[in-house]
């Protein structure tokens, strides 16, 4: 396979697992709505959408497929990204300016499309299978059975070539139920790019269609990840997404870890031909905002970005890409340890969204230890570790024991396994 090198992005290609196919889950605790922004503002003139956050009663529906939690709903309008002195703002800022840079004018920014969205446009048009796992309920959130909060910022895709877009960036707030660790939160942001090139710009270059939409992906991704940190080291690695072909994954070094940082490919040109006009070659990416700032001000935990903290917001400003957070505060973590006979009703991310429903974002990480299926009844123990530790301030044995024997009620009631 081609790798491509540039700059002094370091990268290495590599094979890889199967992304987009293995959404994971998340959650955590609720959020004050004073934090809401009142107006979105669009930088499109036309797609200018100053929309109040949708009510609760339009969120919970009370529809059998309705699984979105109070902890979910108080998520929706905080719009981190609108918040210019924001790591999240920050960071979405410095990619418009890259883009700005190395192509002025070339792209729309759209950054308030109300985040329910239909199931059409999130899975459909995106030609996601019917039977992907994305599409569960058990990693999307649905608000009713042909809504969903957005699961990505390619939800957009389809409807923004259909304005007639040629290049654009759409930033979001995107929703899934997932695993729990410093990397996962079930709301976070993405920022979907997507560039079309006519004829006449891959017929110059002497290269065929496909190859010329990657070669410019690749270089535009490294360029930015060049702009955004300077010398890092980063990797691509192939990988699959329904709506793309080829598809990769670029993933930064981090902490002692590789951590995905975005996904992007060339076009299906079906969902081209469809939605712009026949003709043409497209990529398309969706980075993560989080992981992006978390690489570039080195921050530890995901949650940090929620905490709404004066100690964590104070150490950032519009404009300052070097600023590095200095943690104020490291409080010790409290493990606890839950063993039970799973069930059909288990899964680890309706077990995610329990434990986060409960201790909201004391919630740090949720891991399975030990597992084993037991060969006289073919019956399956999990064994999971929760790691509760709070941002700001020390917790007490009563405060953490009381979360902790509600976990293990509820877990036994709802989740119907057996506590060992
Ligand atoms: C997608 O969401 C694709 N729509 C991206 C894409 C767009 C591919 C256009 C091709 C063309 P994926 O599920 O891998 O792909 O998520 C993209 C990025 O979102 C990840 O690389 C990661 O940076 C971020 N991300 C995913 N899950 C979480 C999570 N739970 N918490 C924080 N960030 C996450
Ligand atoms: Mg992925």
């Amino acid at each position: 396979m081609r790798s491509i090198k540039s700059y002094n992005v370091r990268c290495v290609h590599q094979t890889h697992y199967p992304a987009f196919t293995a959404v994971r889950p998340n959650r955590n605790f609720a959020r004050s709505h004073s934090l809401r922004n009142a107006a979105p503002a669009s930088v499109l003139e036309s797609d200018r959408s100053v929309r109040a956050p949708p009510s609760k009663s339009e969120i919970i529906t009370g529809e059998a497929s309705n699984n979105i939690t109070d902890y979910i709903y108080e998520k929706i309008g905080v719009n981190l990204h609108h918040q210019p002195n924001h790591p999240i703002g920050i960071i979405k800022q410095a990619i418009y300016d890259y883009f700005e840079a190395s192509s002025p004018g070339t792209f729309s920014k759209l950054d308030d499309l109300y985040p329910v969205v239909t199931t059409t446009a999130n899975f459909d048009e995106m030609l996601v299978p019917p039977d992907h796992v994305s599409r569960s309920p058990n990693d999307t959130y649905y608000v009713s059975s042909d809504k969903v909060l957005r699961c990505h910022t390619s939800a957009h895709q389809a409807e923004t070539l259909r304005k007639g877009l040629n290049a654009f960036l759409v930033t979001g707030d995107v929703y899934r139920r997932d695993s729990i660790d410093a990397t996962h939160y079930p709301v976070f942001h993405q920022m979907e790019g997507v560039r079309v090139f006519s004829e006449t710009e891959w017929s110059a270059s002497g290269l065929d269609a496909t190859e010329f939409a990657a070669r410019d992906l690749k270089a535009t991704l490294e360029g930015l990840a060049k702009h955004l940190f300077g010398n890092v080291e980063c990797r691509w690695l192939d990988t699959y997404f329904p709506f793309t072909e080829p598809s990769y994954e670029l993933e930064i070094f981090f902490n002692g870890k590789w951590l995905e940082v975005l996904g992007c490919g060339v076009m299906q040109q079906t969902i081209l031909d469809k939605n712009y006009k026949p003709g043409h070659r497209a990529w398309a990416f969706g980075l993560g905002l989080e992981r992006l700032a978390m690489v570039l001000f080195d921050v530890p935990d995901i949650r940090l970005f929620w905490s709404g903290d004066e100690r964590f917001l104070s150490q950032f400003k519009a404009g300052d890409l070097k600023a590095r957070f200095k943690p104020y505060s490291k409080f010790p973590p409290c493990y606890k340890d839950m063993a039970f006979w799973t069930s059909p009703e288990f899964s680890e991310n309706n077990l995610c969204e329990l434990v986060r429903g409960i201790g909201g974002d004391l919630v740090e990480e949720v891991v399975l230890i030990d597992s084993f299926t037991s060969p006289k009844n073919n019956k399956t123990s999990n064994c999971y570790r929760i790691t509760y530790r709070s941002m700001n301030r020390s917790l007490t044995d009563e405060e953490i024991n009381a979360l902790q024997d509600k976990v293990r009620a509820d877990t036994a009631e709802k989740l119907k396994v057996q506590l060992r």
